[in-house]
């Protein structure tokens, strides 16, 4: 009876756990990726920084045997070779948004090879161990601070540790003034190494702006992709990406990264720590409320952050984008722009008004790069 109750109970846990999750972001501090599933939102941490310790396979040991039969007491060695190692593996995976996996294990073994045997038999090899990482994974070594490589492409393999070779067995070192050698070689061992993998998105735009500026509204205006859009800060707690329609058939991908506010760099609001997605953007668009007093400063502000974060994004290109055009009185938008750079482009995300400017200055900077 007991069993059954319980029983019963876990399976209304586990029916319960998506809502469970659901609200978790604020409650707990940690960011969250959500996914919106028919009937059902489902909500996964967004972990995009991890270290981990990867060993390979060691090579299994030779063999020392000597062959025995009937009437051939002495048939020479034949002691079989051992097996190699497996290696640990990085694979790219288009599938996964996170490194949340590696964030519960720590350590990854990949499986010895088995030792040689008698009658010239070789060691079985050891299986490899293969990561799936989400593309656009860096991979660090963190003794020599090397990154070793990048998963820059879907499907991209690379070995992190190689498995250790297996040693040869007696018959090898047969020779015609060594026939029954005694000798045997053992399995070399495994590489290991800890490895630091580090997320970074890989987008063709990068919006940023503070809280509230309207960048949310900006990505669902202009992509698929459906963030959360509230009118209160720091709605948006993880990156979230969307793919941006061009003329002839050309799209790029856009990134809306959570608000930042001044002094992130000393740790205010959500700090820095998403801005390592706006390293590989082509193109960073600075996006600021009409509404704000001072449009220009508040843009100075943004790029100050992002130099103070990295120094290489100074000189990346970018666009200035003054949203939520629709708030203020068309008189009063004569006067805002007045006082303003004349490379600012005037949007509305929700009347759509300037989105023709926006997307062909998006595709100006884009062809530019690529000529
Ligand atoms: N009228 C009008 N409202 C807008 C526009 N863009 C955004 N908003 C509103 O501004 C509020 C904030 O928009 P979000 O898109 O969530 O802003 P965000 O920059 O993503 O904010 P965080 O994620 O908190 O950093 C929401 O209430 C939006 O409806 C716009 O072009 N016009
Ligand atoms: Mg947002």
């Amino acid at each position: 009876m007991l069993f059954w109750q319980v029983r019963q109970r876990s399976s209304y846990l586990f029916r319960m756990r998506p809502t469970l999750y659901f609200t978790s972001p604020y409650a707990t501090g940690n960011p969250c990726l959500t996914f919106t599933v028919p009937g059902r939102i489902l909500t996964e941490m967004f972990i995009d920084y991890v270290e981990i310790e990867v060993t390979a396979g060691d090579g299994g040991h030779g063999c020392v045997a000597f062959h025995t039969e009937k009437f051939i007491p002495k048939g020479g060695p034949d002691g079989g070779d051992g097996g190699r190692g497996g290696s640990v593996i990085a694979l790219a995976d288009a599938n996964l948004r996170t490194l949340l996996d590696f964030r519960y294990r720590r350590k990854y073994k990949a499986e010895n090879g088995q030792p040689g045997g008698g009658g010239l038999k070789t060691g079985k090899s050891g299986q490899d161990t293969i990561l799936r990482l989400p593309v656009g994974t860096l991979v660090t070594d963190l003794s020599s601070g090397k990154t070793l490589f990048d998963l820059d492409k879907p499907d991209t393999r690379f070995v992190i540790a190689k498995g250790g070779k297996g040693g040869h067995g007696n018959a090898y070192y047969k020779s015609p003034t060594n026939q029954a050698p005694r000798k045997a070689q053992d399995g070399l061992l495994g590489e290991s190494r800890k490895v630091a993998l580090e997320l970074k998105l890989l987008a063709d735009v990068g919006l940023v702006g503070l809280p509230n500026a309207g960048k949310s509204t900006i990505l669902s205006s202009f992509s698929q992709a459906r963030p959360k859009i509230a009118d209160y800060p720091f709605t948006t707690l993880t990156p979230n990406l969307g793919i941006v329609k061009l003329r002839d058939y050309k799209s790029c991908v856009m990134a809306d990264i959570p608000g930042l506010i001044e002094g992130a760099s000393e740790g205010k609001g959500l700090g820095h720590q998403f801005l390592r997605h706006i390293q590989r953007t082509a193109i960073i668009v600075y996006v600021v409320d009409v509404n704000e007093t001072d449009i220009a400063k508040t843009r100075e502000i943004l790029h100050k952050e992002l130099v103070e974060f990295d120094r290489q994004l100074a000189q990346r290109p970018s666009l200035v984008v003054v949203t939520k055009i629709d708030t203020v009185d068309e008189s009063d938008l004569k006067g805002i722009c007045k006082g303003l750079p004349e490379s600012y482009i005037y949007l509305s995300a929700v009347t759509r008004r300037g989105a023709d400017d926006f997307l062909e200055a998006i595709e100006r900077e884009l062809d530019q790069q690529k000529a």
